[in-house]
């Protein structure tokens, strides 16, 4: 141990990476977001965001008051964008549709033609370029105007969504065969709704956040059986799903410590993949949030329940599953818990935190814990039959955008070939993996402060100018050779 130690301060870490190839036909893939990249926000007929209004309505929500308005004016500069994702060799670009540019009111009866068109340009010049487009049709910038009539906690967003999401099929189906219906619903709803750090900013913790996800797993279903409905036949693509979860380490070997770290996993990844590849929510979630709502006063819980059509319906709607892995943490019961609190934390009554011992990105949640991935991998694999996964983010950030990133290059190495392990010990089957970001962007509340690019964008420059950082080179040779060392072994 103390031997691989002393090797891996000489990096690359070579001596602990996988050395087996990847399968030919794994996808390497880089990924963006609508609203952290495009910029022109009111241009051609864009409507305005959750995103658009908290930000330019309070501007103390992020670092130094940074917004999308403009970021990596991503709108603007698509063909250099491209150019970047084909320089890197990848298989495929995931990125995101703005809701509001398309539909600038959020329903369909008003389409706007230029944001249809900037995503028929984008799809093209991907697809000129032998690029395979993965498209996230919700990554979480809501059209305000169904924000006003009550956004994700109330369920008429359940056809809104729909309805978009037929419009998407239509318009760029023949072109995309990768569909994400929603990124990380973990963070819309409990960020969004519950502890109030994403937009909208609204704190109604164990509420609202419980009530939107009910409705998104409704919209993600219902599109899910439109796709297979309508379009399945003709365009021949799959429709999946974004999770994201930490891996949750039992801080001890205790049985307490393996339970929490198992109900934790239940209330972040179960929470939207239970009722998903099993069917209605984790036991554990509904046991625990009945408990406590009876005992505050509640006639019943504050957990919505699904009827048992609803339970039919939603299950087996992800052709393929998405995961957002990035971080760990330590997990313990919480003794003597507040029976009062309420949250979905609090309902899970468990407590985590970091180690000391974990080397930091800039994001103050991430922690650099490759072993991590393997073991949520292994998880999944276990708790859902042996899904098809695809890695669809994963990334780490710098303060700086150091064009000499050698913690991004090792970090990067270091989860896949924690990856590359999942696979050939444990026979997950992972078909693809990811990279957060092309391009450094603005990281939500922490602005543009946390950098997660493979290229530096200069936010001083009104060019935006695009610089291909050490990581570039090091990714683009992963792709080529398929291998994480100098000499692989066939898989
Ligand atoms: C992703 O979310 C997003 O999809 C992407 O837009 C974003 O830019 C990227 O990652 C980098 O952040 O301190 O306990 O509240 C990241 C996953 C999950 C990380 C929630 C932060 C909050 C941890 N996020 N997590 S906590």
């Amino acid at each position: 141990m103390e031997y691989l130690y002393i090797l891996c301060l000489l990096a690359p870490c070579y001596a602990t990476l996988n050395n087996k190839k990847f399968p030919d036909d794994f996808m390497f893939g880089t990924a963006t977001s609508s609203y952290q990249v495009e910029g022109a926000w009111n241009e051609d007929g864009k409507g305005e965001n959750i995103w658009d209004r908290l930000l330019h309505t309070n501007p103390n929500f992020t670092v130094n008051g940074d917004n999308g308005d403009i970021t990596c004016n991503s709108y603007h500069k698509y063909k250099e964008d491209v150019a970047l994702v084909k320089e890197l060799n990848v298989t495929h670009y995931r990125f995101s549709l703005a809701w509001a540019r398309i539909l600038p009111n959020g329903h369909v009866d008003q389409i706007n033609e230029a944001g249809v068109q900037y995503y028929k340009n984008l799809i093209t010049e991907l697809r000129a370029n032998n690029i395979e487009p993965f498209v996230t049709i919700y990554h979480w910038d809501l059209p305000q105007t169904l924000q006003d009539e009550g956004g994700w906690p109330n369920s008429n967003i359940v056809d809104a969504f729909v309805d978009y999401a037929r419009l998407c099929f239509q318009l760029f189906g023949d072109e995309v065969k990768y569909w994400m219906t929603f990124n990380e619903p973990k963070n819309t709803c409990w960020q969004g709704y519950g502890a109030g750090t994403k937009a909208p900013g609204i704190k109604a913790a164990g509420i609202e956040d419980y009530l939107c996800s009910h409705n998104l797993l409704k919209a993600h279903a219902k599109a899910w059986h439109v796709y297979d409905e309508e379009f399945r036949a003709t365009q021949k693509g799959q429709v999946g799903i974004v999770i994201d979860s930490n891996w949750w380490e039992p801080s001890t070997n205790s049985s307490d410590d393996l339970e929490a770290s198992e109900t934790k996993l239940q209330f972040t990844f179960g929470w939207y993949a239970h009722p998903i590849f099993i069917g209605d929510y984790p036991k554990v979630m509904k046991n625990n949030i009945r408990r406590r709502s009876l005992a505050q006063g509640y006639t019943k819980s504050r957990l919505p329940e699904f009827t048992p059509e609803e339970i039919e319906f939603i299950k087996g709607t992800a052709d393929f599953l998405g995961v957002n892995m990035y971080s760990s943490a330590l997990v313990t019961p919480v003794e003597n818990h507040d029976v009062n609190a309420i949250g979905y934390e609090a309902d899970s009554e468990v407590r985590d935190w970091l180690s000391e011992n974990w080397k930091r990105g800039a994001s103050p949640w991430l922690v650099v814990t490759p072993w991590g991935v393997q073991k949520l991998l292994r998880w999944i694999k276990e708790q859902y039959d042996n899904p098809r996964i695809i890695i669809t983010e994963n990334g780490y950030s710098d303060y700086d955008g150091t064009l000499d990133d050698v913690d991004r290059i090792d970090y990067i190495q270091q989860y896949l070939s924690s990856v590359r392990d999942a696979m050939d010990e444990d026979g997950v089957d992972v078909f693809g993996y990811t990279v957060w970001s092309l391009m450094d962007n603005l990281e939500w509340v922490y602005g543009f402060t946390n950098k997660f690019g493979l290229y530096n964008v200069d936010f001083n420059s009104p060019n935006r100018t695009r610089t291909a950082k050490k990581s570039v080179g090091v990714y683009q040779n992963i792709i080529r050779t398929r291998c994480l060392v100098d000499d692989c072994i066939d898989s």
